[in-house]
């Protein structure tokens, strides 16, 4: 028999063993010595199981890959977890989590330098509201589409309830391609893509921030449309805003740094140093400028980082004008790494078409895209001494890549805990503009700091395995979901 309580109420499961994967119903009633509910009718609870879960989920949701792919690895890893809980089931806590509160679709129309009419199509998914307003990112790139922003809003539930802060879970964006876009395109898209937004978010509502195709500049654009429709300023409406007018210090660099500060956790863990260790990075946007200070600041040394194009290989390590660089590539919108090369000669040695993960080294983090680190380059980097790998974008690695690090015992971080230093500085920019005050960057810092520590120390306490290996994935999502699970059951059947 399995016990659990839920308020004053006492329920268990009978005829039942939760930890019993072939037991399909348990039988659930209110004990009728702790409350006078005596001869309800009993409730059948079914043990959560995860392939009945996502055949009705493939069915309902066909083609939407990346949003099943996010979900499977999520309920595979809590299944053991949440079937300790049968008030959970009783409440349809997963049925409930796995679908969005609420999705909005609309046409975006701007005019080009050409004098063009574009049509886009923008979106807001606005996931689950248990932990505090929506919030995350909103990701501009051609290939946007619904099962793209439903993984990432998905992923984004569990990534802000790992940060400890009143965040709920959400994410938006277009399909709009910023490549070889002008200034003025881009104003005129953020300015309409908020004109069709705008009364669906604020502070205390729903709360959108950068991701990739967005950054500094385009949450200016969006926020400055956003204050003349809203009539409000200073608010948390957006964030990543810039120092001066809202913005918090240490935003720009806060993905990047609040990664390496977890990377320095499982290298340390490993009783294992920083200095000297040769870290590749893809992407060479604001999350992988913010992670190659912060490695080189450690003492490690920037080998690779990577675009589209192909990889640009350091083999003195980046310096901090090649760093400066970084951000002036993203500024030109032409999405190649080649120009590191053409800038740096003989300090930086281009290929086209190929991966950093080509590129021999200790520490693997990347840091652009979802699925950019297939089985075939985990083989490539576990054959080439591969130490420790941390995910930085957003479900970065392909769910054979996760399965072949943790085979060869790689210490491997998700995504959702490594990279939650974004979102957290953003919670810290929403505390910041509530209390109309500016923090300096140092007390910034040092609250990052922190919450990467306990993020960190809440992955061990839920993925420690019985070998004394650490599944960080598994503590990860056990720790971000059952946080949320309990806040919904606390609130009620909504
Ligand atoms: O994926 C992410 O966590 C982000 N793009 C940042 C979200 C935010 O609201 O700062």
């Amino acid at each position: 028999m399995l016990e659990s309580e839920q308020g004053k109420r006492k329920y268990f499961v009978e005829n039942g063993n939760c930890s019993n994967k072939n037991t399909t119903f348990a039988t659930l009633s209110i004990s009728s010595k702790l409350s006078n509910t005596t001869n309800k009718p009993l409730i059948k609870v079914k043990q959560m199981k995860v392939n009945e879960i996502m055949t009705a989920l493939e069915a309902k949701h066909p083609g939407e890959n990346e949003y099943l792919q996010a979900v499977r690895e999520v309920l595979e890893t809590i299944e053991e977890e949440y079937n300790k809980h049968p008030e959970f089931e009783a409440a349809k806590i997963v049925e409930r989590i796995v679908e969005p509160d609420r999705i909005f679709k609309f046409r975006v129309v701007w005019v080009d330098d050409k004098g063009q009419t574009q049509v886009n199509l923008g979106y807001r998914v606005q996931y689950n509201a248990a932990l505090g307003a929506y919030k995350g990112g909103l990701r501009f790139h051609p290939k946007v589409n619904e099962s793209m922003l439903k993984f990432l809003g998905f992923e984004q539930i569990f990534k802000n309830s790992l940060t400890n802060l009143p965040l709920g879970g959400g994410k938006g964006g277009a399909d709009f391609d910023p490549t070889g876009k002008s200034d003025a395109e881009i104003m005129r898209f953020c300015q309409a893509f908020v004109y069709e937004l705008w009364r669906n978010i604020g502070p205390d509502q729903d709360s959108p921030a950068g991701d990739v195709g967005v950054g500094g500049r385009e949450i200016g654009y969006m926020y400055g449309m956003y204050k003349k429709l809203a009539r409000e300023h200073s608010t948390g409406a957006l964030t990543g805003k810039s120092y001066g007018w809202g913005g918090s210090l240490m935003r720009p660099e806060a993905t990047g740094f609040g990664a390496v500060y977890y990377v320095k956790h499982m290298v340390e863990e490993k009783g294992d140093t920083l200095e000297g260790k040769r870290v590749a990075l893809s992407g060479f946007g604001n999350v992988a400028w913010g992670a190659a200070q912060k490695a080189c600041e450690f003492g490690a040394k920037v080998v690779a980082i990577s675009g589209p194009d192909g990889v640009c290989e350091l083999p003195e390590g980046i310096n901090a004008e090649m760093i400066n660089y970084m951000l002036d590539m993203r500024a030109s919108n032409r999405n190649k790494v080649q120009d590191m090369a053409d800038k740096f000669p003989g300090k930086a040695i281009f290929t086209p078409g190929k991966k950093a993960w080509s590129v021999k080294c200790d520490i693997a983090m990347p840091c652009a895209f979802q699925n950019e680190l297939a089985e075939e380059d985990a083989k490539m980097l576990i054959a080439n001494g591969v130490k420790y790998v941390a995910e930085v974008s957003n479900m970065g690695c392909q769910p054979g890549a996760i399965a072949a690090f943790q085979a060869a015992k790689i210490p491997f971080g998700p995504g959702k805990a490594v990279n939650a230093g974004g979102v957290a500085t953003s919670g810290l920019e929403i505390c910041q503009n509530a209390g109309h005050i500016n923090w300096t960057a140092k007390e910034v810092d040092e609250k990052l700091k922190k919450i990467m520590s306990d993020i960190y120390d809440q992955c061990v306490k839920y993925g420690k395995q019985a070998d004394g290996t650490i599944n960080y994935v598994k503590g990860a999502n056990i720790a971000g979901f059952m946080r949320v699970a309990h806040a919904m059951m606390a609130q009620g059947i909504i």
